[in-house]
């Protein structure tokens, strides 16, 4: 090590002029450049000065060699590196929570949910793939479906909320959303945006709704012009595959697609505040698919939860880890 040092020390600070004859059958850099120039252009130098001197000195492009092999270090521990998406739904230092089962409730497995909330008794339910598509009114207790209604079979149905007097649906990709009235589900107006639409919920004031990345989008619920974005990070990571959502007790909960984690996001910050692990809940039906579908009762403060396909919904309470 100590020669390696020195041979170093050699080429960098020896006499102006003075050859590498020798220098370089110790240098492995030097050997590498050589077998990659010829030895020829290492030990025989132009006899002129200025830049194709410099440049053909084996010093020089070795200089060029480290800087290049410095700034790709630089690079991998800069903070771009940090920016990089950490893998989907892999829990930071936010606090994890697991869950109990309170109730269970029957569940059409022919529904393959997309958007689910809760009022008074029934849960609203939006389900999907193209030709399947519906919005639907269903019991809670009985699993019975009292309203259905077909979208265009060309429509993948998505992530559905309820505002007032008005149920708000998306659609996966033809970039178009339905308003409809709550009873009678008559539709009462179009609207279209881009560029997908995944889940959908509110706060009271504003639409929040997901796309599949790291971002969710607030909308304004009457003119559904975008307003404000929200990145959804965990210990500083983006989480992306935001799915199905529900706005609960000022929190934004969302299902991570194909996974068993819903996150606790902070609709200021973006940051996860918790992850809830439902793993063990799907049921072993081999037709259940992926949990989706989160809806609350704020009077009575319950979490339901289920998937597409799934048998059965659940009432939960979570446990903290
Ligand atoms: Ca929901």
């Amino acid at each position: 090590m100590t020669a390696l040092v020195r041979s170093y020390l050699h080429l960098y600070f020896r006499p102006r002029g003075q050859e590498l004859d020798g220098d370089f059958v110790y240098d492995p850099l030097v050997m590498g450049l050589k077998n990659l120039r010829g030895s020829h252009r290492i030990v025989h130098y132009p006899p002129y000065r200025g830049f194709r001197r410099a440049w053909n000195r084996p010093h020089f492009t070795r200089a060029l060699v480290l800087t290049f092999i410095g700034s790709l270090t630089i690079l991998a521990c800069s903070p771009l590196q940090l920016a990089t998406p950490a893998p989907t739904a892999t829990p930071g230092a936010a606090p994890r929570f697991t869950y109990t089962i309170v109730n269970s409730y029957p569940h059409d497995p022919g529904a393959f949910t997309q958007g689910l909330v809760y009022e008074n008794g029934y849960l609203y339910e939006g389900t999907g793939l193209r030709g399947q598509s519906t919005l639907r009114r269903v019991d809670l207790n009985s699993g019975e479906v009292v309203r259905s209604l077909a979208l265009d079979p060309e429509l993948f149905g998505e992530g559905i909320t309820l505002l007032g007097d008005r149920i708000i649906q998306l659609t996966l990709s033809a970039g178009l959303g339905f308003v409809y009235d709550r009873r009678s589900f008559s539709k009462l107006e179009e609207f279209s945006f881009t560029p997908e639409g995944w889940g959908l919920t509110h706060d009271g004031r504003q639409l929040i709704m997901s796309d599949g990345s790291a971002e969710l989008r607030f909308l304004d619920p009457d003119s559904f012009q975008e307003t404000r974005r929200l990145l959804v990070t965990d210990d500083g990571f983006p989480v992306s595959m935001l799915n199905e959502l529900e706005y609960v007790e000022g929190e934004i909960y969302a299902n991570i697609w194909q996974t068993d984690r819903i996150a606790r996001i902070s609709p200021d910050t973006g940051k996860v505040m918790g992850w809830i692990d439902l793993t063990g809940l799907r049921a072993e039906n081999p037709r259940a698919g992926v949990l989706n579908g989160i809806a609350y009762d704020s009077e009575g403060r319950r979490l339901f939860v289920t998937g597409k396909n799934w048998p059965e919904l659940f009432e939960i309470s979570l446990v903290r880890e």
